[in-house]
């Protein structure tokens, strides 16, 4: 049985919702660019730092293996999470962007040829379109897109001529931070693993929000971010353990050598060939804090929290005359977020009418400028949530907008 979370306890480990803005309570609807932290995972910062800080896999005084066993710890805290085979297939790395540029340059340099096919969506955000058209334009290869359909999902009735047997690698989201749509990724994924392609998921608005089992999904490589899941900017690459194995290293230096002369090197095992440099020890730690959180509140129990909220919030803003949400109708197909327009009001407008009333939304094109232009739209407003919202909350929000309108005479 889903057991409702329980928002206003959740609410008071959380230091920073504590706090009042502009002589108000702070109503946080901007997860989805970055979640606040609780204070387990403050601590788990603070202790690190108060009590084991050293430099990891190189010490061999007491500091540093405690500092490495809990950095490694993490690793295998986030397999556990994501349901990974071996620790050796998790990479951290600074957020999911450097995540999905990892597989570009490594992965995509040394298997894209002049006439390969690079197919991407019209959903995805910049981080998983940038790096794939800098990879088509070194290589030659041709990039093409899956559609976006009226109600910002993928349109997939033409999937089979998109993805054929030329297509090398399929990037895709496994749900939009604007329209919130959950992808159908089982079919994409068969349909990419049918002609030979290779799929990259970018789970940064997935792992915070749904269970996510990556060996059930079969996806080749999945990335996202610590820091929209609670814990601090770190992020993470899972990639199958043969791919990994068998691609070059991202970047050189330190840590990702078993030994360096002069002229050659070579490489150290997985997964730290690709974990050049002192890496990011502290927020690693945090994410196992952040991960311990959510274990504890259960991912089935997180999405029905937030498919909750959502269905409340696309009530209520359906009652605010010339407002428009974007994004799928059906529950079951749509993420906790809502972006949306005002007709005649500029989304940064409402943004800092709403910040007066200490209410934080995102305002702008999400880094998701292809979708905005599909809807030809240069902006919109949008709210998100997570564990932390109430529907008093939601209220709020709408009380504000209908403020706004006010303000604009609409
Ligand atoms: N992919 C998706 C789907 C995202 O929403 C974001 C960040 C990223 C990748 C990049 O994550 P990063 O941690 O590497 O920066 N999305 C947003 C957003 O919607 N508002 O601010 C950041």
């Amino acid at each position: 049985m889903k057991v409702p979370l329980n928002a206003s306890s959740i609410r008071e480990d959380f230091p920073i919702l504590q706090q009042l803005v502009h002589g108000k309570p702070l109503v946080y609807l901007d997860s989805a660019a970055t979640s606040q932290k609780p204070e387990s995972v403050i601590d788990a910062l603070d202790t690190y730092y108060r009590t084991t800080n050293a430099n990891i896999h190189r010490g061999i005084y007491q500091l540093a293996e405690q500092a490495t066993a809990q950095y490694e710890n993490a690793r295998k805290q986030v397999q556990q999470f994501i349901n990974a085979k071996s620790w050796r297939e998790i990479v951290w790395t600074r957020n999911a962007t450097e995540a999905l540029n990892l597989v570009a340059y490594s992965w995509g340099r040394q298997n894209i040829r002049a006439g390969d096919e690079i197919v991407i969506t019209m959903l995805e955000h910049h981080s998983n379109i940038v790096p794939w058209q800098l990879l088509a334009r070194e290589k030659g290869a041709t990039l093409k897109h899956i559609p976006a359909d009226g109600q910002g999902r993928l349109a997939l009735d033409d999937l089979d001529r998109i993805i054929t047997e030329k297509t090398k690698l399929v990037a895709v989201t496994m749900m939009s931070n604007v329209t919130g749509a959950i992808t159908p990724l089982d079919q994409l994924i068969a349909r990419a693993h049918a002609v030979g392609a290779i799929v990259v998921v970018d789970a940064a608005q997935a792992a915070p929000h749904l269970p996510l089992d990556v060996r059930a999904l079969d996806a080749d490589f999945v990335a996202f971010s610590g820091h929209k899941m609670l814990g601090p900017f770190v992020g993470v690459l899972y990639g199958k353990r043969a791919l990994l194995e068998a691609m070059p290293p991202f970047l050189g230096g330190g840590d990702m050598i078993r030994q360096v002369h002069l002229q050659e090197s070579s490489w150290n095992d997985l997964p730290h060939k690709f974990e050049a440099g002192t890496p990011a020890i502290a927020e690693a730690i945090g994410m196992g804090a952040a991960i311990d959180y959510l274990n504890a509140l259960g991912m089935e129990n997180v999405r029905a929290h937030e498919v909750q909220l959502v269905a409340y919030a696309l009530q209520k803003l359906a009652e605010v005359p010339t407002l428009r949400v974007l994004g799928p109708t059906n529950l079951a197909e749509r993420g906790g977020l809502a972006a949306f327009e005002m007709q005649g009001i500029h989304p940064h407008d409402i943004a800092a009418i709403l910040d007066r009333d200490a209410i934080c939304i995102r305002a702008g094109h999400h880094c998701a400028q292809p979708l905005h232009e599909y809807y030809d739209l240069p902006a919109t407003a949008r709210a998100s949530f997570y564990v932390y919202n109430t529907p008093e909350e939601i209220d709020q929000l709408v009380a504000s907008l209908h403020k706004v309108r006010a303000m604009f005479n609409i």
